[in-house]
């Protein structure tokens, strides 16, 4: 425990260089350098007011020129862009649930996608109205389902997930017209609205941004979350390691990278077979290490302990270590720069997934019928590819952390009915949570959620933020490539206990828990709104009211925006680190900030200055506490 030690952002900084001197060597190219090719960046870009969705511009407004030439202004024209911004993020975390949803409907009993959690499903099923009782479990999974899947063109009604949402939250979401419908209804309307002479509104821009938002948060991404569960298991604590460290030089190296479980949950299943391990030992290697990148890497981490090998901006990192020998990727926050990138070593950019389709890649096309074959020839194709190796080439930096995972909703709740005296009636509920939040022992809690961003240093505001809360006895939860973050740090480590405030760490002790806790990836941050709608119910008081807040301080995705904006419309105030594109707009900037606070009771906050970032959510916790007199 003494010799617990933080790995710093220079020493993460130092290995990245050392890497691209390999990179320098092969004439790889970088993102590093690519970034100084694109910058400065366009400044109309940035502050949201270039428009080209049709074909009389592009229009870029300036003070000599205030509308384009449709006479739309610049509150329109970033608004319709934020709008569309919101639109491809819930396209994307919604399509991966979809897809989810369609490896459940093909569960059978022999596998290879068998349903491994029938408690949760059998849950859903009756929170859905559909009958239970002497069914089939595999059966009932087609069923659900196929419901579920009819969620994103339901004729009529509200998304079924939102019965989850407590009653206050629902009658604020009907008032400001923003609850949500058919996932792909929503998605379309925004596509609809900011066709060329739609709407301008900025109101009504924002609301339909938040409406497709919630179709995301409350649909789409719980739809990928708890099918996630029904077919993998919910997630509970587990151990693991994370840097780039876990990759180990005599093995076969299979890096995973992606959103989507399905392909990730087979490869390692197969890596981990008896024969193929055989077969690794046949070419010269001791074994084969399954390692990750983003948000397939939490998937696989949260429910079998795979290594986290890094987050998105060390997504190229892996393969400048030389020793990978296939990066095996599904859907997004991939590079293409993967592909060049793979031809500069002998490693293998094996993609899968037709919505992700790349140059200079092996196409495996996976798909749930012929799953089995396919992840097995792709771990057979990175065995074949260890004896390509170039050994002088190979480097891998020996840091990584250990870090407890695995922290589902359920098992935020089992954890921590150790911690108070809770009475036998209280377990299973929140309420332990609330008592320690009540007493002051935790002060809040902040959700630390979204990318890295060039535009800062990788991981630094991250870590910083992270290190400033839990000293101040506010503790984490995290997902994403912010949770990544915090392991590679060995904030995830239970040792971390050391750097939180007295009460915190009471709690880590008691409950045997890091002050930083894993909720898993991004479409899990659908397991935040459902703590906080739990929290709600248990404590009586409205979401709003929690001392809890968001943050995505490197954010950088379309799926960061569409997360914002159900975040804030459920109520929790959201602090960002990147601005949104909005800056061109004043009108656009007041109601995100602080107008949309009088439908759903919560804002954004967008600060770049990381000591102000960090007070202002404190104060911001510190505010609802008093509000409530605790
Ligand atoms: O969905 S945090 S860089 S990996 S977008 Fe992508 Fe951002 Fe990482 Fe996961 Ni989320
Ligand atoms: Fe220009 Fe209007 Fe066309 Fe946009 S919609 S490109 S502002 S003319």
């Amino acid at each position: 425990m003494g010799d617990f030690k933080l790995t710093t952002i220079e020493e993460n900084e130092a290995i990245t260089n050392r890497l691209l001197e390999t990179g320098a060597k092969v004439g790889a190219d970088s993102w590093q350098l690519r970034v100084k090719n694109q910058t400065p960046h366009c400044k109309f870009g940035e502050q949201g007011v270039c428009c080209r969705i049709c074909s009389m511009g592009p229009c870029r407004i300036t003070p000599k020129a205030p509308r384009g030439i449709c006479g739309c202004d610049a509150h329109g024209i970033v608004g319709r862009n934020f709008l569309r911004f919101t639109a491809g993020g819930c396209a994307a975390h919604s399509d991966h649930g979809r897809e989810i949803a369609h490896t459940l409907y093909q569960a059978r009993p022999e596998g290879p996608y068998k349903v491994k959690d029938p408690e949760k499903l059998i849950r859903i099923a009756k929170e859905w109205n559909i009958e239970t009782e002497g069914k089939d479990i595999y059966d009932l999974a087609h069923e659900v389902a196929y419901v579920a899947l009819g969620e994103y063109g339901k004729i009529e009604g509200y998304q079924n997930f939102t019965s989850r949402a407590p009653e206050h939250t629902r009658e604020l979401w009907k008032k400001a017209e923003i609850m949500p419908r058919a996932v792909d209804r929503e998605i379309a309307t925004a596509m609809h609205m900011t066709h060329m002479g739609n709407t301008s509104k900025p109101e009504a821009l924002v609301r339909q941004s938040f409406r497709t938002g919630l179709s995301d948060g409350w649909g789409g991404s719980m739809t990928g979350t708890e099918f996630s569960d029904v077919l993998f298991g919910t997630p509970t604590p587990i151990e693991t390691e994370a840097n780039l460290g876990v990759m180990v030089a005599e093995n076969v190296n299979i890096v995973v990278h992606g959103h989507d479980p399905s392909l990730s949950e087979l490869i390692c299943e197969y890596a981990d077979d008896p024969e193929m391990i055989a077969y690794a030992k046949s070419k010269g290697a001791k074994g084969i290490t399954v390692s990750g990148v983003c948000c397939t890497s939490n998937e696989v981490a949260m429910r079998r302990g795979i290594p986290m090998a890094g987050n998105f901006l060390q997504q190229e990192n892996v393969v400048l270590t030389g020793a990978c020998e296939a990066i095996v990727v599904d859907v997004q926050c991939i590079f293409p720069a993967l592909g060049p990138l793979s031809k500069c070593f002998h490693t293998k950019f094996v993609t899968t997934s037709p919505i992700c389709q790349m140059p200079d890649s092996d196409f495996v096309r996976f798909d749930a019928a012929t799953a089995g074959e396919n992840a097995k020839a792709i771990v057979k194709m990175a065995i074949d590819n260890f004896e390509n190796r170039n050994p002088d080439l190979v480097y891998i930096p020996d840091t990584k952390q250990k870090a407890t995972v695995g922290y589902s909703v359920e098992a935020i709740v089992k954890t921590l009915d150790g911690v108070t005296n809770s009475q036998v009636d209280e377990t299973g509920t929140t309420k332990p949570l609330l008592q320690c939040i009540t007493s002051g022992v935790i002060r809040g809690a902040v959700a630390m959620v979204g990318c890295n961003n060039p535009k800062i240093r990788p991981d630094y505001l991250h870590v910083e933020l992270m290190k400033k809360m839990i000293a101040n006895d506010i503790v984490i939860i995290a997902s994403g490539c912010s949770a990544q973050a915090a392991a590679k740090a060995g904030l995830m480590d239970k040792a971390a206990k050391d750097l939180c405030g007295a009460g915190l760490k009471r709690v880590c002790e008691l409950a045997d828990i890091p002050p930083v806790l894993h909720m898993g990836s991004c479409v899990d941050i659908s397991r935040m709104l459902m703590l906080a709608a739990e929290l709600a119910k248990d404590s009586g008081l409205n979401i709003s009211q929690l001392p809890v807040v968001g943050c995505a301080p490197e954010w950088m995705s379309e799926k960061a925006v569409s997360i914002g904006n159900y975040v804030v419309s459920t109520g929790l105030d959201t602090f960002l680190g990147v601005d949104p594109y909005v800056s061109g707009s004043d009108q656009m900037c007041e109601l995100l900030t602080n107008g949309v606070r009088d439908w759903v009771e919560a804002a954004y906050t967008v600060e770049k200055d990381l000591d102000k970032l960090g007070d202002l959510m404190i104060e911001r916790i510190e505010e609802k506490r008093a509000a409530l007199g605790i």
